[in-house]
């Protein structure tokens, strides 16, 4: 039985890394109790607040924010932190090697349905010179993560998590421990099971729809094979069904909002994932690159997101005009 900090150690992961990781789950795990409370607590429904990002916020996405907010900032390794709820970069310590980006509680729509959300973060580190309370000190590809991963509060709490050395789950123990319990994950090559909105359908993009009604015809069109589809509108759950069973789940730009790239944010949603499917053999892109290879002009940056099984995924990309 192997803790997460042995396992990592065994990795040959920087101490300080295995220490920002271990703080990181405190938080987590102060996150998962709240949630396990639920409606005793009184802490299910929507508060009065709007975020930057122009979403009304669930009383959860505050809550789990100021969790990890604190957290984090009490550790010295951090010199700045940075949330999808929060306008601006907050700076820790001016000494600290660290930044983490995170998106507090994703899929949080689904909190007063009980459905599965998660937290999902990102490590980057902080440029010489820099502060963390800078917005220009995150402004990194997703190449330069030297961590990613997510906690998936689900029937159980897991940790899915990147330090560049393969991806790893961990299981959150009763014992208040996060335990390995799958190593070296990797998502099979080809795959049946796509998840998108289709309600969307609409406003996609041509080559979208192209895709996604050959999809649809299955065995009797030119994909040749019958597909399946999930949506549970929580990108974790999504994230984690993929690497667990394969599949392909996009949320590709759309007309509605035709100047931004995507719904999802690049810096705490693209970014984390799309590392952690390169990881574990997948593909990650924009319909058109790789979200790695996306050049951050804003913290808050939109994405458009499609990422799977390697295959599938260079399917798609075909009917983008991928060679
Ligand atoms: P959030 O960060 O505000 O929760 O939004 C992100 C979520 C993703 O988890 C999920 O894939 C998507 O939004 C669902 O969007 P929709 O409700 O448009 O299907
Ligand atoms: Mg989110």
């Amino acid at each position: 039985m192997l803790l997460l900090s042995q396992f990592l150690k065994h990795q040959n992961t920087p101490d300080d890394l295995v220490e920002l990781t271990d703080t990181l789950m405190v938080a987590c795990k102060e996150i998962a109790i709240q949630l396990r409370e639920g409606a005793l607590a009184g802490i299910l429904g929507t508060s009065e607040e709007v975020n930057v990002q122009g979403e009304t916020q669930k009383k959860l996405d505050i809550i789990s924010n100021d969790i990890l907010k604190a957290v984090l900032l009490d550790n010295p390794l951090v010199a700045g932190v940075a949330s999808e709820e929060e306008e601006e970069p907050v700076a820790g310590n001016p000494n600290g090697k660290y930044l983490v980006t995170f998106d507090p509680l994703d899929g949080s729509s689904n909190i007063d349905i009980n459905v599965s959300v998660g937290t999902i973060f990102s490590i980057l580190e902080c440029p010489e010179g820099m502060s963390g309370g800078d917005e220009a000190a995150f402004l990194q590809a997703g190449r330069k993560q030297v961590a990613s991963g997510y906690v998936l509060y689900g029937t159980c709490a897991v940790l899915t998590l990147t330090t560049g050395n393969g991806v790893n789950m961990f299981t959150l123990s009763h014992t208040g421990d996060f335990i390995l319990t799958r190593e070296n994950v990797q998502i099979p090559e080809q795959t049946q099971e796509f998840a998108i909105n289709m309600s969307n359908q609409r406003f996609w993009e041509p080559a979208m729809q192209n895709y996604v009604s050959d999809l649809l015809l299955g065995e009797e069109g030119p994909l040749g094979k019958r597909y399946n589809m999930r949506w549970v509108a929580s990108m974790v759950a999504e994230v984690h069904r993929v690497l667990t069973r394969g599949g392909i789940f996009m949320y590709p730009w759309d007309k509605r909002a035709p100047e931004k790239p995507g719904k999802l944010r690049l810096m705490y949603e693209g970014n984390p994932m799309s590392w952690l499917i390169e990881q574990a053999g997948g593909r990650s892109t924009t319909c058109y690159k790789d979200i790695l290879d996306v050049e951050p002009d804003k913290i808050h940056q939109r994405v458009a997101v499609a990422l799977g099984s390697k295959q599938e995924v260079t399917t798609m990309m075909a009917y983008h005009g991928e060679k």
